[in-house]
């Protein structure tokens, strides 16, 4: 292959003022279970991943797993109920989503960023009482809205070098109790807690669309709140704005929702004047 070692060189140096704006940095990266593609992309998530550390920059990963819950439950024939987004869980479902989300998918994850050549440690919502949860609606059983977050060991962990990989599983108020947490939620209120420079929300759509399919790349909350109000926001992708608009009050700079699918796409937002999906800020 005749690669153009220029351009190669002409890319790093024009990432230059990116790389500077973003040194020292909170970057919580949702990493969404329809974003997870086979084990080359996880690779290539997991390289972006040690690339921003490397850069002096402090990723923090929340995972999702949705799908890989499915399977699971399907194999052992428990059928999956969604209300408004989120999963009905019961006692025996909220078994099969701690072992799913923090077994499996969170140490693949793990893996992948270790053999990427960064120091990746995995961890929930439950280590440390990171996150705290009271039941979110009687209706879906023990799905959990966070009520109180101690995010010193995120702090901990990124000060020592290391890459955080959270899942969306936590602690109640009472004792033994445990909740699942939609991914999107808990990545928006550990980004909050964090006073995180950017959330970047890596799913499997482009961004968000105006009322002609096109994808905005820039947008204001209140546009957001327009947008949800007259409907041109609907579906997944509710959870999701509503999720940026609480993490944006909370102090985070800002929030991009962007498909995790396309090849280096928290690399293209971060570090190109080009950028990626839908960013919304004040
Ligand atoms: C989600 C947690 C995983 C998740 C679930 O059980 O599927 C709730 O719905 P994705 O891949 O980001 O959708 N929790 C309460 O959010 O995964």
């Amino acid at each position: 292959m005749n690669r153009d070692w220029t351009a190669t060189a002409r890319t790093l140096s024009e990432a230059l003022p990116y790389l500077q704006r973003y040194s020292g940095a909170v970057v919580v990266v949702k990493f969404g279970g329809n974003a997870m593609g086979d084990d080359d992309a996880m690779a290539e998530f997991a390289r972006d991943i040690v690339l921003m550390k490397q850069v002096g920059m402090n990723p923090v990963v929340c995972h999702g797993g949705g799908p890989m819950i499915n399977e699971l439950l399907a194999r052992l024939g428990i059928e999956s109920t969604f209300v408004r987004g989120k999963r009905v869980t019961t006692k025996e479902t909220v078994e099969v989503v701690e072992m799913v989300l923090s077994g499996l998918v969170n140490k693949r994850i793990v893996q992948a960023i270790n053999d990427a050549g960064g120091r990746a440690v995995g961890i929930s919502g439950k280590d440390d009482d990171l996150m705290v949860c009271e039941a979110d609606d009687p209706e879906l059983g023990f799905v959990g809205r966070p009520i109180e977050m101690n995010v010193q060991i995120i702090r901990d962990l990124y000060k020592a070098g290391l890459i955080p990989v959270i899942a969306p599983v936590a602690t109640g108020m009472a004792d033994n109790e445990t909740f699942n947490v939609n991914g999107d939620t808990a990545a928006g209120a550990i980004a909050g807690a964090l006073r995180a420079d950017r959330l970047l929300l890596l799913t499997d759509v482009a961004g968000v669309k105006d009322k002609t399919g096109q994808v905005l790349t820039q947008l204001h909350p209140d546009q957001v709140r327009d947008m949800i109000a007259d409907g041109t926001i609907g579906g997944g992708m509710i959870p999701k704005t509503e999720t940026a608009l609480k993490a944006l009050e909370d102090g985070v700079r800002a929030v991009v929702i962007l498909d995790g699918r396309v090849p280096n796409a928290s690399l293209l937002e971060l570090f190109t004047e080009h950028g990626a999906g839908s960013l919304i800020r004040s």
